[in-house]
């Protein structure tokens, strides 16, 4: 078989001992010990497969396959962090079918005019940072702001968490690509939604990937005690908190199936029984396909929380954090990949993504597309995301079909 169907299954079960979480998942945040263990075995496999290895200064990982002439190269793979107690597929699935892609047709002695380039990049999700897409954000230039005003939670800047990693302590900035180092970018992902297992098709080609705009909050009010103070004297924080939670929820469904909005964490303080929470941070993700839209749910949510905070006599603010545009991804890229699927009968259906991916970035330097898996249940984010051996085989032969075409060998 063109790829190594086992190779790339046991290297996907070997990728998981990395980071398992006590929730039976997978917690591999971004510059952490864990993901450094699985970028380093898939550092090893890249030198066992004689790629040229090099880490820029964000820590991205690349593996080079050298083409008949340099000149622009084509970049295909994804990333290797986690958010908490995620699955082992999110990521993963895309760097490894890169490898298997690229190691196969290295096998085959077979040289394509353009180099061919395996990715993983750095701190896709904002798990431990709160900017996500990080490394990618430093190849193609995008990173707002200064990398030490950014912080963990433990207080921890970027710069020290780049030191922490091993790396030379250089401006993550200069990781930045050459005008004119990449031809395309392709990125195989699972779906981390329904559609292509209800319709039953192992692979889907990507059209775009929706954008976001993510926004941190502060809710004060007054810590008081829960049994004395009476209904009508309170000014509970977490309670104005929950009717944002509804009112973000409602602003999506108001607007469009496209639009996503979601309170993903509250920390509420002093977080006691006994105590009226006089303190609440909450996060705000908001997505569409359309930026008009986005934007236009993005400004009711936040005019719901001035009139909140007038209505219930608590103060606050909201900042935004991130935001990324809306991407399409490339037509040519697409029919490359449509061409590989029809020539491999593989059944593929066009879809777009509503997750955002490290392409929205990497768009910026080059014509994007991404390849689909898959996913059981449409579960992503999730102990048991899952993506079948079969369907990562398929999406590596598309992967090295679309390649071949991109890269010059068909
Ligand atoms: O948030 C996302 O869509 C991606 O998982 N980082
Ligand atoms: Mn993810
Ligand atoms: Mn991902």
């Amino acid at each position: 078989m063109p790829v190594e169907s086992r190779r790339l299954w046991s290297r996907i079960e070997y990728l998981a001992r990395f980071g398992p979480s006590s929730g039976g998942g997978i917690t591999r945040l971004a510059y952490s010990d864990e993901e450094k263990g699985a970028t380093r075995a898939v550092e090893g496999w890249m030198r066992a497969a004689g790629l040229q290895v090099r880490y820029d200064a964000a820590g991205n990982l690349f593996g080079r396959l050298k083409g008949r002439r340099s000149g622009p190269a084509v970049l295909t793979g994804s990333h290797l962090d986690s958010v908490p107690n995620g699955g082992n597929f999110d990521g993963v699935a895309g760097v490894l079918t890169a490898l298997e892609a690229v190691e196969s047709l290295a096998e085959e002695g077979r040289l394509p005019d353009s180099p061919l380039e395996v990715v993983s990049f750095q701190g896709e999700e904002g798990s431990r940072f709160p900017v996500g897409l990080l490394g990618s954000s430093f190849l193609a230039g995008t990173f707002p702001g200064e990398p030490a005003a950014l912080k963990d939670r433990a207080g921890t800047t970027l710069p020290d968490a780049l030191r922490a990693y091993g790396l030379t302590g250089a401006d993550p900035r200069t990781a930045l690509a050459g005008p004119g180092e990449y031809a395309y970018f392709l990125e195989v992902h699972i779906e981390q939604s329904l559609l292509l297992e209800s319709r039953g098709i192992p692979c889907g080609v990507v059209t775009g990937i929706a954008g976001l705009v993510q926004y941190r909050a502060v809710i004060e009010g007054r810590a008081e005690h829960a049994g004395a103070c009476p209904m009508d004297l309170r000014r509970d924080a977490l309670a104005g908190a929950a009717e944002m939670v509804l009112a973000a929820e409602r602003a999506a469904v108001d607007s469009d199936p496209a639009t996503r909005a979601t309170v993903g964490l509250v920390r509420t303080f002093p977080g006691a029984a006994n105590v009226i929470p006089g303190r609440v941070e909450m996060t705000f993700d908001i997505r569409d396909l359309d930026e008009s839209r986005r934007d236009r749910c993005a400004s009711r949510i936040r005019e719901e929380f001035r009139a909140l905070l007038a209505r219930r006599r608590l103060s606050g603010a909201m900042e935004q954090v991130n935001i990324s545009a809306p991407t399409r991804c490339d037509e040519g890229v697409m029919r490359a990949i449509e061409e590989a699927a029809a020539a491999a009968g593989i059944p593929t259906v066009r879809l777009p993504s509503g997750a955002v991916h490290d392409g929205a970035n990497v768009a910026r330097l080059c014509p994007i597309g991404m390849i689909f898996l898959r996913s059981r249940d449409g579960l992503s984010h999730n102990p048991a995301e899952y993506t079948s051996p079969e369907d990562l085989e398929a999406g590596a032969l598309l992967l090295r079909g679309a390649l071949e075409r991109l890269g010059g060998l068909a």
